[in-house]
Formats: C-alpha cells, sequence, structure tokens
C-alpha cells in the first residue's frame, strides 16, 4: 500500500472498471467518480458521482486525495458540445482542484488519437508535434498541454498515457500495432503513480507488440515494462479480415476510423 486515497475518475468506463478492483492493492481508499451508475461501494471503495463541468463538484472531488487517475471524459469522436464541457473545461476544473487541494500528481488518460493523422508508416516519438484526428484528439492534445502548464507553473506532476486500444484482445489489424493488454495497462498506471520523478511526461500505452508505431524511448524514466504482445493473435485477425483496402484513411492512418468520424451537424 503505497497511498492513502487514489481518486479515479471515469470508475464506470471500460479501462475504469478493470482498474477499479486492481487500484485497490495500492491504495487504503480508492474514489470513484463517474456520471454513469457505479453500483455498490465495495471495501475500500468510495462513491462520488460528478459532472467534470460542475467546477465545485470537481474541488469536492480532490479533497483529501493523494493522487488521481483521471480516465473521466468523453472517450470517442463526439460532437463538439460533449467534448468542450467534459473534456476540456473538466480537465481545467481538474487541474484548477488539484491546485487548490495540493495534489501532487496525476496520471491522465490521453490518447493515441493526439498523433491520428501519422500514417502506419511512420514511427511517432514523444517529441513529435501532435496531429489530432478529430476533436476528442484535439481535446486530449489540450489535457496534454494543461498539464503541462500546470506542472511548469506549479509543478504538478503529469503522466500522459497515450493509449492505444486496451481491450480484452485485439479486435481488427490496427490492433496489432495499437493493444494494450489489461494487465499492460495496469502495469503503466503503477509505473506512473510511483516511478520517483515524473516531472511532466507523456508514454504511449501499447503492448509488448510487434508491429509498433511509437516509439517510448523518451519515457524510460517511468520504468514500463509491457509484457503482452498482439503477436498471438495475428493469424485469426489477418485471416478474418484478409484485404485491407489501401486508400481508405482508416487504413491509411494511425487514428483508424476516428480520421473519418464527424462532423455531427
Ligand atoms: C480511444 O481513444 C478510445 O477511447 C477507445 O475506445 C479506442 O477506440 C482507442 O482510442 C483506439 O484508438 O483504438
Amino acid at each position: 500500500i503505497r497511498f492513502n486515497r487514489i481518486l479515479l475518475t471515469g470508475a464506470a468506463g471500460g479501462l475504469g472498471r478493470e482498474l477499479r478492483a486492481r487500484l485497490k492493492a495500492y491504495c487504503t481508499t480508492v474514489r470513484l467518480s463517474d456520471i454513469a451508475d457505479l453500483g455498490e461501494a465495495q471495501p475500500g471503495e468510495e462513491l462520488c458521482p460528478a459532472r467534470l463541468e460542475d467546477a465545485a463538484a470537481v474541488h469536492a472531488l480532490l479533497q483529501d486525495v493523494d493522487t488521481v487517475v483521471h480516465l473521466g471524459g468523453v472517450s470517442t469522436e463526439q460532437p463538439w458540445e460533449p467534448i468542450l464541457q467534459a473534456n476540456i473545461i473538466g480537465a481545467y476544473n481538474l487541474y484548477e482542484a488539484a491546485r487548490n487541494q495540493g495534489v501532487k500528481r496525476i496520471v491522465f488518460a490521453s490518447s493515441n488519437h493526439v498523433t491520428g493523422f501519422y500514417r502506419q508508416d511512420e514511427v511517432v516519438g514523444l517529441k513529435d508535434p501532435a496531429r489530432p484526428d478529430g476533436l476528442y484528439g484535439l481535446s486530449k492534445a489540450f489535457g496534454e498541454d494543461l498539464s503541462r502548464f500546470y506542472f511548469d507553473r506549479y509543478g504538478i506532476e503529469t503522466v500522459c498515457l497515450r493509449i492505444g486500444s486496451s481491450f480484452p484482445e485485439p479486435r481488427n489489424r490496427r490492433m496489432l500495432a495499437t493493444w494494450m493488454s489489461y494487465d499492460d495497462l495496469e502495469r503503466l498506471v503503477v509505473a506512473s503513480l510511483t516511478a520517483p520523478v515524473v516531472g511532466h511526461s507523456i508514454i504511449y500505452g501499447m503492448g509488448d507488440n510487434t508491429t509498433t508505431w511509437w516509439d517510448n524511448t523518451l519515457a524510460r524514466h517511468i520504468g514500463y515494462r509491457p509484457q503482452d504482445s498482439s503477436e498471438p493473435f495475428r493469424a485469426k485477425i489477418e485471416a478474418a479480415d484478409p484485404l485491407p483496402d489501401m486508400t481508405d484513411p482508416a487504413v491509411i492512418f494511425q487514428g483508424g476510423p476516428f480520421v473519418r468520424t464527424g462532423p455531427f451537424e
């Protein structure tokens, strides 16, 4: 046990549900927040539903927490208004609350869609410019810049996880490159919470995959060592999806279908 209280936002989401049980091993209390139903509180859990755009609620949420794993917000390409509220205003509220409450480190769920308009035949490094593939990716790029500002100005450390595709198994050809197992997700989050010094860091959340579009060399100080590879799933996936259309933007660019989702008006 390293922490008294960890706040997990987005705890009812796909990755939140996974981390909900796993983070308990690292703290006395895990405070869970979401706008969706969180079910019953289990031993060692506190349920604190909050809307991220509600500044007062977010300030209360950060009271007496040691550290935050911020998964909350919109997690797919959506119209501007929900992204503005949850991901942009919500991220600002979270960092302002951290500053007010003296929280020293945040693990921020960014996304590979910050760099989704790089091509699948390129390898992106951690100092390459952002190339968001939609409003969602743009909002995550904002979160990365916001957290950098809060480190430079106020010393609040953040690790931005540019998560690829974290599911039980890779689902398609693209995920052979982007997949990260839930066990590796846990390793990445725990390394980000416990590395001695992280400052403001960015790291791609990917497994030990053979096909790779991202280079995490500059984040070695985090100490993340992925152990699971998409490779055992390759034959099954390639057989199910034999002829990719090389003119499809979702096949050309790393963001996959996100690069052609929307506009929604
Ligand atoms: C994301 O950012 C989404 O939250 C997730 O649902 C996946 O679609 C993932 O990216 C991906 O790129 O596969």
